[in-house]
């Protein structure tokens, strides 16, 4: 067991690394029980998880974070911020600036804003794994593991015991100088460091803008998320053909790829959102504003090469036609 005063040099040694490589917000929690574990169950037990069944079978490890790797004493979370400085223009109304809601009329195929560059598994992941070297570096003989998005890892809770902001009614992971367009990515390591405080405040307050704005009505109520109506879900994870509600649903809010209004209208983003100024995470303007005809007619190697390192890569071209279709009604 080494001395806390190691632990602390360790934590300091590995954030200024985080800082450096790029990371916008970093801290430290350990591995004990997940204080949610009984909504999670709930959830899942209502049929909010829809198709995801993974959720379900990784729900022991969700709920008892120290199953995931059992060396594992610490989880060194970072957020990475990708807010691009506008609200979505859809493709043909480009470049409008502002920030904040109702901005700009929504136009056939918007795309979340999360998804505007190159896959960020790829790049958070090259990062994470440079910021564990750091940590073996700080802790020698330590191992680590690392996640973005991936995994049995409950991130937002992880996040929030960090220190790193609270869970907003939206279940959005905000921060209170960033919000809550950003990316969260997690280092497990057996390596002694020490602990941030949690972020215990929980700054929503009396608003319920989110809850509000939602086109589809996907919260029940207050930090619920009823997945099978979000339309984050049906443009992503849902396979299949679309029943008519959903149909529907994806046709409300003119989404091809994820949506970005729960957070989009929350006063923590309107107010503190600034633009990433991350090269690896520029947006490309053919992900940003697709051609949703040219992906009506493209074959599978087409879409492969244009879109084959994006996130659109996992609807696939099949998804992403059913959501094109959705939107034109065609
Ligand atoms: C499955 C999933 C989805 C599903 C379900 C979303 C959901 N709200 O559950 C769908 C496909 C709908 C989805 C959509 C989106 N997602 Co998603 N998703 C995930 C994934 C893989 C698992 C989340 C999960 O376990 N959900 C089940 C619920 C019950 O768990 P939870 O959201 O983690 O909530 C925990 C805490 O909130 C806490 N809790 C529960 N109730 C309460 C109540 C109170 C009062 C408190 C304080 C806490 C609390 O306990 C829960 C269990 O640990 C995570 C990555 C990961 N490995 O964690 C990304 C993740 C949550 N998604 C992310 C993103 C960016 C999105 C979208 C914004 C993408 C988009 N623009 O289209 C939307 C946002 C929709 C929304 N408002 O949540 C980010 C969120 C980053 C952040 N700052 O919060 C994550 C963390 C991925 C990442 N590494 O960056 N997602
Ligand atoms: S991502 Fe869109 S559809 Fe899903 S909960 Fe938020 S506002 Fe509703
Ligand atoms: S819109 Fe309001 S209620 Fe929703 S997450 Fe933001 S502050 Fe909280």
């Amino acid at each position: 067991m080494s001395r806390p005063a190691d632990a602390l040099n360790r934590s300091v040694a590995v954030k200024r690394r985080a800082t450096a490589l790029g990371f916008d917000a970093v801290g430290v929690t350990t591995l004990g029980p997940n204080a949610h574990a009984a909504e999670l169950d709930r959830w899942l037990d209502a049929g909010y998880a829809g198709t995801m069944t993974y959720l379900k079978r990784q729900a022991g490890k969700r709920k008892e974070p120290g199953l995931i790797m059992p060396t594992a004493r610490a989880a060194v979370v970072t957020l990475t911020n990708y807010f691009h400085g506008c609200v979505n223009p859809g493709p043909t109304a480009r470049g409008t600036p502002g920030h904040g809601p109702g901005v700009n009329t929504p136009e056939p195929g918007r795309v979340a804003q999360y998804a505007w560059s190159s896959d960020y598994h790829q790049v958070l992941g090259a990062r994470l794994e440079q910021m564990a070297t750091a940590i073996r570096e700080a802790a020698p003989g330590a191992t680590t593991r690392c996640y973005v998005d991936a995994g049995p890892v409950p991130e937002r809770e992880l996040a929030q015991r960090a220190g790193l902001g609270w869970i907003g009614k939206n279940m959005m992971l905000i921060h209170p100088a960033i919000g809550s367009f950003t990316f969260i990515g997690v280092v497990l390591t057996d390596a002694d460091l020490a602990p941030d405080l949690p972020f215990e405040a929980d700054r929503c307050g009396t608003c319920r803008a989110c809850l509000e704005a939602c086109p589809t009505n996907a919260f029940p109520e207050p930090h619920v998320l009823d997945a099978t109506r979000c339309i984050s879900y049906l443009t992503i994870e849902h396979r299949g053909a679309f029943n008519d509600q959903e149909l529907q649903d994806v046709g409300r809010g003119a989404w091809v790829f994820g949506c970005d209004v729960c957070q989009d209208v929350c006063p923590w983003n309107v107010s503190f959102a600034t633009a990433a100024a991350d090269p690896e995470l520029a947006p490309r303007a053919d992900v940003r504003a697709p051609d949703l005809a040219a992906l009506l007619e493209m074959d599978d190697d087409a879409f492969a090469h244009r879109y084959g390192d994006t996130p659109f890569a996992r609807p696939g071209l099949a998804g992403m036609r059913r959501n094109a279709r959705a939107v034109l009604r065609a």
